[in-house]
């Protein structure tokens, strides 16, 4: 059944213009300042409409839980949404939605969200130290904000601005690009380098996207999942939650984790690999499927008289090989993969030399339908580029690239991009632009790698110690939104002293969260789910699917829409104070349809959403996929499809320089290359002080690192494993009372505790028991939880799940809000190290904690 009542706002017959929210009878006093109290309003105000009547409908829009962007409908009753299920008009999630979906009614509704502007009265800006916030108005934040951005323009120090980002909507570019640029800062700083750009790197340098790629879960034959969960995390759960039953009924799965997760619980192979080692094994799984012959003759070619001379420790002659599809096969094999025997890599690795073999052969058998699934595990290290480049080699061995049952890219989109900012930008803003960003990218140890470029890739956690450091500049306003670096960075106390020295600081959040916590003001926003209109992609059960977050319900409080609503308030207060570039540019974001001009935020939101999706819902400028007769006709169904991958498409025309999949990459030295003459350098030099082991040629093929694992010393220490809860919405469902009710859901863990799972061998040595209270600790830096001793991790190795540990996160993510964490927080004892090659900030194979009873 669909039922769809909600009217698309813009279609010409119903085009919204409601009276916004006033005031709000505030009940805030001075002596509940330093109580969670004083971060929220009182829940009066009334909704601005009555939606869905009192007997409901579904309406569709985007889930904003986890970067998976599924598809979904909401039960609205009386404009409140009360249930939620899959859109099953998509044909990535098929009308599927993932266990943790269900906890977004209770972030819409948590009694703890921001409900209106509020500005800090205590100057000193420390954890435990009340800010003393006190509500203001929509219109006095944003006269200060703008008072403190004119004033850097006038002192043409504008690189002295930071926009910081964390989860986006394809609405984007409208806050954290146009309004950064036009102001005249290079600071625009995003969660890309928190996540797993190194992963990217080998999509790029190897098949020539930049990028995620997909998997074909329908129809393969063999899956190796390295340092991934994909029934709990990556980023289409909810399509691998309902495709893994009947995929593993049909097909073989081998994990690679040093903990049994829920995927490898179910699957055939576990392989609890010693952390950082994943370079080994695949370089062996590689070696053998070449030794064995098992590599596609189809994709890869064969030697020019059919015998096969990939023999142990032996060069081959590139002349006696006619290789089709691929580039330097020979040149891996010399370089690399000659000496990489099982036996060589289960001595590293700590896993079975037979168990490389028995994988390397099931997989090479399954030839063009194996997938070879690279998540963060291996990623998110120190060195974890090459990994990442080992791990997707052998998709191009197999040949399994864009086919039936292996991995291919994204299918093709048709986004209209927004206008561009340059019109706009004036000399003031150009100069600032000028300057180097805060993140330090692109310095000698940092390549910090983006497609072809050194220098240009996000570092996001440098930012900072670029902060903290003044260097290369002060910042003296910074303005972040949807992100909560503070508790989400590796090294996350840093986080805290960064912010906390800049003088003025705005966050844009719908919580209290551990970054609010050091602003001078705190802006309310909008729910992305639930409270406003935007685009997302996402792709995945080879479609592509352009889905639209929504305003579904009324908006209880008074919180408008971080991306477009806020920028916009900011470029008009801009104008009337004599610069109107930015809202001029937002001027230009007309309706498709009728040519109008946006005359608000709530306008500039419906016209940019319009804007980018108008190839999918014109029907005059259909390039391809489902078809719509209107803007209408799409809003109400919520998601439009791609056509179908088309099976090989990229065979002989991989977007890589030599058109083909590149086991060596010319682009990649070139890239390094020139890192090295901008400092002088040989390549062998940068690649000692980024500190990886690779010199010469190699530094362009896939090789192992071994890891670089940080300790005190102590040899007694265990290495930390962290993971992400089947229940994690990012760092942000802390608290939900379903996230620790459903704890137990993650295996090993406990319901209602945060737990350090620890082998029973281990913990004998320690001297730890079941449920004792343990410390966890890196240097100056520690954390509490309880000890659970379980035989699924690695002895040697300690997991623990991230997400609990708040301190400043709602009445149930903290145990005293503002002062003491509930739980503990991993990226408070994971140092900020980085796989410095893309600037990805390392998690894995990273840190030996201490560890002992409490
Ligand atoms: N230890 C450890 N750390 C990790 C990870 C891990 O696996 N382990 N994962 C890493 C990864 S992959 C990523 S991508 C990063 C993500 O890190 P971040 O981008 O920082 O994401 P969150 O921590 O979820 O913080 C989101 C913030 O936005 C607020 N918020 C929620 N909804 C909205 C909204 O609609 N609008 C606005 N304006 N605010 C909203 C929340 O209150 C919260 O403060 O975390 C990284 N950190
Ligand atoms: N449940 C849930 N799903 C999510 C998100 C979420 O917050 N919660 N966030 C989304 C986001 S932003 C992202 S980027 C994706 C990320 O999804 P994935 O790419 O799947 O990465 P993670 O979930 O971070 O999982 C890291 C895994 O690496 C394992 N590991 C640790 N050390 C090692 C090692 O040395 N080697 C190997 N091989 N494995 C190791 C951990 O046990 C863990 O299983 O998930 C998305 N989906
Ligand atoms: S997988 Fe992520 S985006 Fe999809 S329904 Fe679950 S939480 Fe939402
Ligand atoms: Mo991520």
């Amino acid at each position: 059944m669909k039922t769809q009542s909600h009217t698309a706002p813009g279609s010409r017959k119903s085009f919204l213009k409601k009276a916004l929210m006033a005031g709000s009878g505030l009940t805030f006093g001075s002596a509940l300042s330093g109580s969670l109290s004083t971060l929220k309003a009182s829940e009066s105000g009334k909704p601005d409409s009555v939606r869905g009547g009192k007997n409901g409908c579904w309406a569709p829009t985007t889930c904003n839980g986890c970067a998976s962007w599924c598809s979904l409908e909401v039960y609205i009753q009386n404009g409140r949404a009360t249930k939620i299920r899959g859109n099953n008009a998509s044909k990535v999630n098929e009308g599927k939605a993932c266990p943790r979906s269900h906890m977004g009614i209770q972030e819409l509704y948590d009694p703890d969200r921001l409900k209106q502007p509020m500005k800090r009265t205590n100057p000193e800006k420390k954890r435990g130290v009340d800010p003393g916030f006190v509500p203001i108005s929509w219109d006095e934040a944003i006269d200060e904000i703008t008072d403190r951005i004119l004033e850097l323009r006038e002192k043409d120090e504008t690189h002295k601005y930071m926009m910081v980002q964390g989860r986006n909507s394809g609405l984007h570019p409208i806050i954290y690009d146009r309004m950064t640029r036009i102001i005249g800062s290079p600071n625009r700083i995003n969660s890309d380098g928190l996540c797993q750009e190194a992963g990217k790197l080998s999509h790029w340098y190897q098949c020539g996207f930049w990028g995620f790629p997909q998997w074909d879960l329908k129809h393969t034959r063999y899956i190796i999942c390295w340092g991934t969960d994909p029934v709990s995390s990556t980023r289409q759960v909810s399509h691998h939650n309902s495709s893994w039953g009947k995929m593993i009924a049909r097909a073989k799965v081998a994990v690679v984790d040093p903990r049994l997760s829920a995927t490898a619980a179910k699957a055939d192979e576990w392989m609890p690999i010693k952390p950082g080692e994943d370079g080994a094994v695949a370089g062996a799984i590689a070696h053998v499927i070449l030794t064995r012959g098992l590599w596609s003759k189809e994709f890869v070619g064969d030697f020019k008289d059919g015998e096969n001379r990939f023999k142990i420790g032996q060069t081959v002659d590139e002349e006696l090989f006619d290789e089709k599809l691929t580039k330097g096969v020979i040149k891996w094999w010399n370089l690399e993969l000659k000496d990489r025997t099982p036996e060589w890599a289960a001595e590293r690795a700590g896993i079975p030399a037979e168990q490389i073999e028995r994988v390397a052969i099931d997989f090479g058998r399954a030839g063009s339908q194996a997938i070879s699934m690279v998540g963060r595990g291996p990623v998110a290290q120190p060195r974890g580029s090459y990994n990442a480049l080992a791990g997707n080699a052998l998709v191009g061995l197999v040949g399994a690239v864009g086919t039936e049952g292996g991995n291919m890219s994204g299918n093709p989109f048709f986004n209209e991009p927004l206008p561009g900012p340059d019109d706009y930008l004036d000399q003031t803003a150009k100069n600032g632009l000028g300057h180097p960003t805060i993140d330090q990218r692109g310095r000698l140890d940092l390549p910090a790698i983006f497609q072809n470029q050194a220098g240009t890739g996000m570092v996001s956690n440098k930012a900072a110690d670029g902060v903290i450091d003044k260097d290369p500049n002060e910042i003296k306003v910074a303005i972040s939104y949807y992100g909560n670096f503070a508790f989400s960075a590796p090294g996350a106390r840093r986080w805290e002293k960064a912010l906390g020295s800049i003088p003025f600081y705005v966050d844009i959040n719908t919580h209290p969260s551990e970054v609010s916590w050091f602003a001078d003001i705190v802006l309310p926003a909008a729910n992305g789910m639930f409270e406003k209109n935007a685009p997302v992609v996402r792709h995945g059960n080879r479609h592509r699917h352009v889905t639209l977050h929504r305003r579904v319900v009324d908006r209880l409080w008074n919180v408008k829409s971080d991306e477009t609503e806020v920028p916009w308030m900011i470029a008009e207060k801009l104008a009337e104070k004599g610069f109107p570039n930015l809202l001029d540019h937002y001027k230009t974001y007309r309706d498709p349809e009728t040519g109008a001009e946006p005359q608000n935020g709530e306008e500039l939101e419906l016209f940019a959403t319009k804007h980018i999706t108008q190839n999918y819902w014109n029907p005059d400028r259909h390039r391809g996929g489902d078809k719509f007769e209107s803007w209408e006709s799409f809003y109400n169904t919520g998601v439009w499809n791609s056509d179908p991958y088309v099976l090989k498409r990229r065979w002989g025309n991989m977007p890589t320089e030599s058109g083909k999949f590149e086991f060596y990459s010319e682009p990649l030295k070139r890239a390094i290359t020139q890192h090295a003459e901008k400092h002088g350098l040989t390549t062998d030099q940068v690649m000692e002080s980024a500190n990886y082991v690779a010199r010469g040629e190699q530094a362009f093929i896939p090789h192992y690192e071994p890891p670089v694992i940080i300790d005190e010393g102590n040899n007694d220490g265990l290495i930390l494993v962290d993971h992400k809860s089947r229940l994690n919405r990012e760092g942000r469902s802390a608290n939900s009372p379903w996230y620790y009710e459903f704890k137990d859901v993650d295996p090993g863990d406990v319901a209602n505790q945060d737990v350090a799972k620890i082998n029973p061998k281990d913990a004998r040595r320690l001297g730890i028991s079941e449920g004792d209270d343990i410390v966890m600790s890196f240097k100056e830096n520690s954390i509490t939880c309880k000890a659970r001793l379980w035989e699924g991790v690695r002895p040697g190795t300690v997991a623990k799940s991230y997400g609990q540990g708040h301190w400043a996160f709602g009445r149930r993510a903290s145990l005293e809000f503002g002062k003491k964490a509930r739980g503990g927080n991993n990226n408070e004892i994971i140092p900020a190290e980085y796989d410095r090659l893309t600037g990805t900030s390392a998690y894995y194979a990273t840190v030996r904690v201490r560890v002992s009873k409490a």
